[in-house]
């Protein structure tokens, strides 16, 4: 079955996405999230100049050998934006071949190893009473598992605490807005919040939180051990991902289980992680992971050293990854959690698909392939717009991790 066209498709629904879509000899089609927050374009580029073209003509069922060739063939190899352009091409691959096949791609996966998809929800607030309304809200919904972020005394913004109840979206300004931290009241503050949450929703509820790449091992230590009486199921991100010796010294101090990898862009990133014990929960995800065909290679690797999965799910990953991620959720043997942050209407237009939440799970799609489309005419709609990520400074200036 031989590819006959690829087209990036950039579109602007309340934030920016990227889709490739693949269309083969038989008009069987097949889309890929590309979507790298801040750096849409820059992917865009990249699939445009140099990969798209050497997509017409090759085999659609090859999906290795295409992964093989776009990664090995490019010299220059890692780092998000070829991984999240290989994604695309990848993503779209499998989705075709599920279609071809006529069977959601899970069952090309080894079939379903559990009923649904643990998802967890955000219930973020700038204060603690806005939280417990959050998290009573997400439980009424049916979540078994909730992560928690909120405003710090003294600062005036900080990660993860929205303007709006259900949809958070950072890439919120064309020149970076600028934040400011401080580490010292972020660590007074946060284990407060937590005994309050505890206090008020007893201790079955499954507590996340992500501390957003800020902290040095050494805070990250002090956090996690300040957490423990709260028993959360993870601390993500606790510091920079590239400092991959820092999480030895946090096992040192705390038994609160660590999760990382959403900036993670292959299983080199994360081998060591994995095979030293340093972390409980791996977040890569299907579109910034080199798609399906790598994702599961990081997730079989994870299998064998019982570290398990939780992957990003942020509202700037597209329905189609969204719809992917779940196809490789339902059917690893080491699933842990995946984020669900809803996407708005708008978006989900744009993005027809079949998955669906029920009682704290997601459901993938029972289509053939991913279950998931872009409707391009609807798609045109909405123009790029450019938006960037803030810019993190410690109170006195110092540029920081945002
Ligand atoms: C966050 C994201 O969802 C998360 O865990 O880390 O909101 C992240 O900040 C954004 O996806 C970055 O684009
Ligand atoms: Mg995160």
């Amino acid at each position: 079955m031989r590819i006959t066209e690829a087209r990036v498709v950039v579109t602007c629904p309340g934030r920016n996405f990227v889709t490739l879509k693949i269309v083969t000899e038989d008009g069987v089609t097949g889309v890929g999230d590309a979507t790298l927050n801040g750096r849409e374009l820059a992917v865009a580029a990249y699939l445009d100049d140099h990969v798209v073209p050497l997509l017409a003509g090759r085999d659609a069922s090859r999906i290795e050998d295409t992964w093989q060739y776009l990664y090995r063939g490019a010299y220059w190899r890692r780092g998000p934006v070829t991984m999240t352009a290989i994604a695309a091409v990848d993503t779209a691959l499998w989705d075709i071949k599920g279609k071809v096949a006529g069977l959601p791609v899970y069952q090309l996966l080894g079939g379903r190893s559990r009923e649904g998809v643990t998802v967890y929800g955000h219930a973020n607030a700038e204060d603690v009473d806005g939280v417990l309304d959050e998290v009573a809200h997400y439980s009424g919904l049916g979540y078994r598992a909730v992560r928690v972020q909120t405003g710090v005394p003294g600062l005036a913004s900080t990660y993860g605490v929205g303007g709006d109840r259900m949809f958070y979206e950072p890439a919120d300004a064309a020149v970076p807005t600028e934040n400011v931290w401080s580490t010292s009241r972020y660590l007074q503050h946060v284990p407060t919040v937590f005994r309050r949450v505890r206090e008020e929703f007893g201790p079955r509820l499954r507590l996340l939180h992500d501390a957003h790449h800020r902290l040095t091992p050494i805070e990250a230590a002090r956090l996690g051990s300040s957490l423990e009486p709260y028993d959360l199921t993870w601390i993500e991100d606790p510091v920079p991902a590239e400092l991959q010796s820092g999480y030895r010294l946090i096992r040192q101090h705390t038994t609160t289980p660590v999760a990382v990898g959403e900036v993670f862009n292959s299983v080199w990133d994360c081998k060591q992680l994995i095979e030293e014990q340093l972390v409980d929960y791996i977040r890569a995800t299907v579109v910034h992971a080199g798609g399906i065909t790598h994702l599961r290679r990081i997730f079989d690797h994870a299998a064998l050293h019982d570290v398990r999965s939780g992957s990003h799910g942020a509202t700037d990953l597209s329905p189609v990854c969204m719809a992917a991620a779940l196809q490789l959720d339902i059917s690893i043997p080491n699933f842990g959690l995946q984020e669900y942050m809803r996407h708005t209407p708008e978006t989900d237009a744009v993005f027809p698909h079949t998955y669906r939440y029920e009682g704290g799970y997601l459901h993938p799609s029972q289509e053939p392939g991913l279950g998931v489309d872009i409707d391009e005419e609807r798609a045109a709609a909405f123009p790029y717009r450019p938006a960037q990520l803030p810019v993190n400074r410690l109170e006195d200036g110092t540029v920081h991790h945002w």
